[in-house]
């Protein structure tokens, strides 16, 4: 939250409005911060306010022009185009919506535990299907990494390497890896995500101490711990960019991601796609002289990374 007499003290540079980023939203107000720096609550103006009950007229992220009015409130007038989205199904709308978690995002970080709580793999595959979907280039953080012996951890997440995708083992706890981690940050917008009790608010805290953002203890009961961070929110960081730092994602679905090019969204398939006997449609899971099934067979491919696939494939899923 913006602090009253903050607000106060940029009036004189926000006051006739102007460009900013929406880093924060909650109970119809949007945080603002202004191309000096500056921060102002705004709130949304007639048209936007329809489209915002319809779909996501205004999202973290967006990059929006603002207004000041005679009585000292803002509201936003205009967003500029997207460049790009983090989107979900919004829960409870059967996957019929989107919700933007993030707009205008470099990178997605998707930060996993070592153990406490167990990486679950499926639900990490379906993330980075649905970054490659969303054309947002992912990089795996695994944390917790005291917890596992660094050979066992390793070979966990080889595969994910063997598909191209960066992987950062690191602990908060042991301050190893923590100031990779920052390099990987600084300069761009990216978003930190992951289950819930993962590290991601400590990681944060160990990258730009001062920022003191809430964390939670895992509750050892369920192992799964407690939803501390409420909603996205945008983090400027000391050495350029941005944060966000997200509620764990309980409900990641598989928005818009069209299934017949679910293949194309595995990186690691690329070598062999086009050369199945079947090569327009084979879905890779039944057919003849399928070249992924023989790759995953000759231990090209990683078997549980396939499953994975397979498991989308079916709608099934991947979460539980
Ligand atoms: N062993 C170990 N524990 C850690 C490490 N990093 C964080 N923790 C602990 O993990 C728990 C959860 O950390 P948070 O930073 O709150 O996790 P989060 O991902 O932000 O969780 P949500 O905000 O709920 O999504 C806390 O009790 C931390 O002290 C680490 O490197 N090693
Ligand atoms: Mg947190
Ligand atoms: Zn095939």
């Amino acid at each position: 939250m913006v602090e009253p007499d903050e607000v106060t003290e940029f009036a004189a540079v926000a006051a006739v409005g102007g460009r900013g980023v929406v880093r924060k939203y909650g109970g119809g107000i949007y945080e603002v911060r202004l191309e000096d720096g500056s921060v102002v609550e705004s709130r949304l103006r007639g048209r936007l306010k329809l489209e915002q009950r319809i779909g996501d007229a205004v999202a973290v992220g967006d990059r929006v022009e603002i207004r000041a009015h005679a009585d000292g409130g803002y509201t936003i007038e205009a967003v500029a185009a997207r460049e790009s989205q983090l989107a979900r199904r919004s829960p409870g709308s059967g996957g019929r919506r989107a919700k933007v978690i993030v707009a205008n995002v470099d990178q997605v970080v998707i930060v996993v535990a070592a153990a406490r709580p167990e990486p679950h793999l499926r639900m990490l595959d379906r993330f980075l299907v649905l970054c490659e979907a969303n054309f947002l280039s992912a990089v795996i953080v695994v944390n917790k990494a005291d917890l596992v012996p660094e050979d066992a951890l390793r070979a966990r997440f080889a595969p994910y390497e063997a598909a191209g995708y960066r992987v950062v083992r690191c602990s908060v706890l042991e301050g190893s890896g923590v100031e990779e981690v920052g390099a990987l940050l600084c300069g761009r917008t990216s978003v930190l995500t992951g289950p819930s009790g993962v590290g991601k608010s400590s990681l944060l805290n160990r990258i730009q101490p001062g920022l003191q953002l809430r964390t939670g203890e895992v509750s050892e009961a369920v192992g799964k711990g407690q939803h501390t961070t409420v909603s996205a929110e945008l983090i400027p960081l000391e050495c350029g960019g941005y944060v966000a730092d997200t509620p764990g994602l309980r409900e990641v679905g598989l928005w818009e991601v069209p299934l017949q090019e679910l293949d194309t969204f595995f990186p690691e398939f690329e070598p062999y796609l086009g050369q199945c006997r079947f090569t327009r449609n084979c879905t890779h899971t039944h057919e003849p002289d399928c070249a992924i099934s023989d790759a995953v067979a000759a231990g090209d491919i990683d078997a549980e990374r396939y499953q994975s696939y397979r498991l989308l494939l079916q709608g099934d899923d991947t979460r539980s």
